[in-house]
């Protein structure tokens, strides 16, 4: 048959049945029937390959412009059937328009991501730069190079899950970081000083759990190296990220601790949200908090990444992040930041 009768014969039965239907449920045998993959217009669009190239053009324009008319009613009448369907629920008294939708379920940032986010900002607004590194560390950042030699009684501080990893070279001694301090030498090694940066990261401890004790948790690191930098300079930055953090009325203050890797080194605290200093279950009733380990970096670390120590120093600093958030509003488990609990952490 011709093609332009073969296509007005198609369109004018076509629009004769969409136009009788009644349902849509009819409308979608009319689409497959009309528009689907074995229907007679996708045999004529697939058949223009075999025309001759002096009828393929005005074949291929009445073809696509029957396509494009079938496509059009489709909408049309599926538009014109669904209001005709709302009506007449509404008709019956099925479908009461003023009733709210029901709310989609937000998603929102997890506490922890809020708080590591926060600090961050007090820290970039500070100078400071924000970098990440590997999880799985080799032990030469997380303990040698950080004066913690095998066999160094400090190596107890940090219960460690081993990661056996094996090469043709042999096995080397591979772990899941213990702390987010081996940024210190991977950021030194790759950069000249001026050095400031913050690294916050997930890190491991092979401990049991309790509720101040996670086997994972967060930490976030910071360093800074420069000509002239000394204690002083320490001190003025923690105390100023305390005061943006908890606010003008907060203590803070310094006292002495050891990690291998600083001389000297401090933790630091500040006074008891709870009970402002008088004492309280909270804070073992010394009135005082610690969140973080700091210090001034050894002279044989700066050594270790080929910067000389009687030319530049720094301080850096580790705080377990989950602290800040469990002090601020009285949690109470620590272990229920990663449980997946949504009543816990949608209150956030
Ligand atoms: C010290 C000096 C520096 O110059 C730089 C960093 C540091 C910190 C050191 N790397 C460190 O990890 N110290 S720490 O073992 O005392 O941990 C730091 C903080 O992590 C603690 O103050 C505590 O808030 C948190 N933390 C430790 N073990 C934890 C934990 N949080 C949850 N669960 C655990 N199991």
């Amino acid at each position: 048959m011709d093609i332009a009768k073969e296509i007005e014969e198609l369109t004018n039965q076509a629009l004769q049945e969409i136009a009788a239907l009644g349902e849509l449920k009819a409308l979608e045998g009319w689409r497959v029937l009309y528009l689907g993959k074995k229907s007679q217009l996708t045999g004529l669009l697939r058949g223009l390959a075999q025309l001759p190239v002096e009828e393929r053009r005005a074949a291929g324009a009445l073809t696509n412009e029957l396509k494009r008319l079938l496509e059009s009613s489709l909408e049309e009448k599926r538009a014109a059937l669904q209001s005709a369907q709302v009506a007449a629920l509404q008709e019956q008294g099925r479908l009461d328009v003023t009733l709210p939708g029901r709310p989609l379920l937000q998603g929102r940032l997890h506490l922890t991501t809020q708080v590591v986010r926060q600090i961050c900002d007090i820290f970039k607004s500070l100078g400071f730069q924000v970098v990440e590194g590997p999880e799985v560390e080799w032990d030469y950042y997380n303990f040698e190079a950080l004066n913690i030699p095998k066999d160094h009684p400090a190596r107890d501080m940090w219960d460690t899950f081993w990661v056996d990893y094996t090469n043709e070279q042999g096995q080397r001694p591979m772990l899941l970081r213990t702390h987010t301090s081996p940024m210190q030498i991977r950021v030194m090694e790759k950069t000249s000083p001026p050095v400031r940066v913050v690294v916050p990261g997930k890190v491991y401890r092979y401990e049991a759990t309790d509720a101040t004790h996670e086997s994972m948790f967060y930490q976030i690191e910071g360093l800074a190296v420069d000509k002239g930098i000394t204690f002083a300079d320490l001190k003025g930055c923690l105390f100023e990220f305390a005061r943006r953090l908890y606010g003008p009325d907060r203590k803070a203050r310094f006292r002495c601790d050891y990690f291998p890797f600083v001389e000297p080194g401090v933790e630091m605290a500040i006074d008891c949200f709870a009970c402002t200093g008088a004492g309280c279950r909270l804070c073992s009733n010394t009135g005082w908090i610690e969140i973080l380990g700091a210090g001034m970096v050894h002279p044989d670390v700066l050594r270790r990444v080929n910067y000389d120590p009687e030319v530049y120093t720094g301080f850096a600093f580790g705080l377990g992040v989950e602290r800040i958030p469990i002090l601020r509003y009285g949690i109470e488990d620590i272990r229920l930041f990663y449980s997946n609990d949504l009543r816990f952490l949608k209150q956030f």
